[in-house]
């Protein structure tokens, strides 16, 4: 499986799955919540109402997945970072999770192909560094076997710049 780094608006990225930083609600939000409902349609919406119906949103640090609607991407897995309280309550395992739970649903669905939003590290306030060496690690750790690329679309410089300083190959 590789790991690789590139910059941009993840709503426009041809693969698989992409990875919504999504809300315990899954009614949309902000940021790359907010970009990816715009750009997806509102099917996506219909069916993080219908998930919401039946098992009551999405808990942090878990994942749900839903199709991709009017997205390049076949699939929007939406999972819910921590909000950032200081580290003591348990944010970095949480948001280790929120990653590890999005790649086991992206292989439950046979995905080959995922990216990754720096979860978390916008209106969540998770510190950038760290939240990047998490996310670094937990997908080194996983055990792949349908995945075979994933990506991270870093948004802002700064996050672009860190990972890039962590090795994530640029593409
Ligand atoms: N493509 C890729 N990355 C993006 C895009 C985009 N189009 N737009 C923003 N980012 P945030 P969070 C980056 O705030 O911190 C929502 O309201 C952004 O630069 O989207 O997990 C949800 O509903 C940042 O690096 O997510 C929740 O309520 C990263 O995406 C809450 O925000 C994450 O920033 C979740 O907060």
């Amino acid at each position: 499986m590789t790991i690789q780094l590139t910059k941009g608006d993840i709503t426009k990225i041809k693969v698989d799955a992409i990875v919504n930083a999504a809300n315990s609600s899954l009614l949309g939000g902000g940021g790359v919540d907010g970009a990816i409902h715009r750009a997806g349609g509102p099917k996506i919406l219909e069916e993080c109402i219908q998930i919401r119906n039946r098992q009551g949103g999405c808990k942090t640090g878990e994942a749900v997945i839903t199709t991709g609607g009017n997205l390049p991407a076949k699939y929007v897995i939406h999972t819910v970072g921590p909000v950032w309280h200081g580290g003591d309550k348990r944010e970095e395992e949480l948001l280790h999770n929120a990653y590890t739970n999005s790649l086991r649903l992206a292989e439950e669905n046979n995905v080959t192909s995922i990216a990754f939003p720096n979860i978390s590290t916008g209106i969540y306030g998770f510190p950038k560094q760290r939240a990047a060496e998490i996310a670094v690690k937990a997908v080194s750790d996983f055990k792949a076997s349908t995945l075979k690329q994933v990506f991270f679309v870093c948004f802002d410089d700064e996050n672009y710049n860190i990972y890039k300083l962590l090795g994530v190959e640029a593409v």
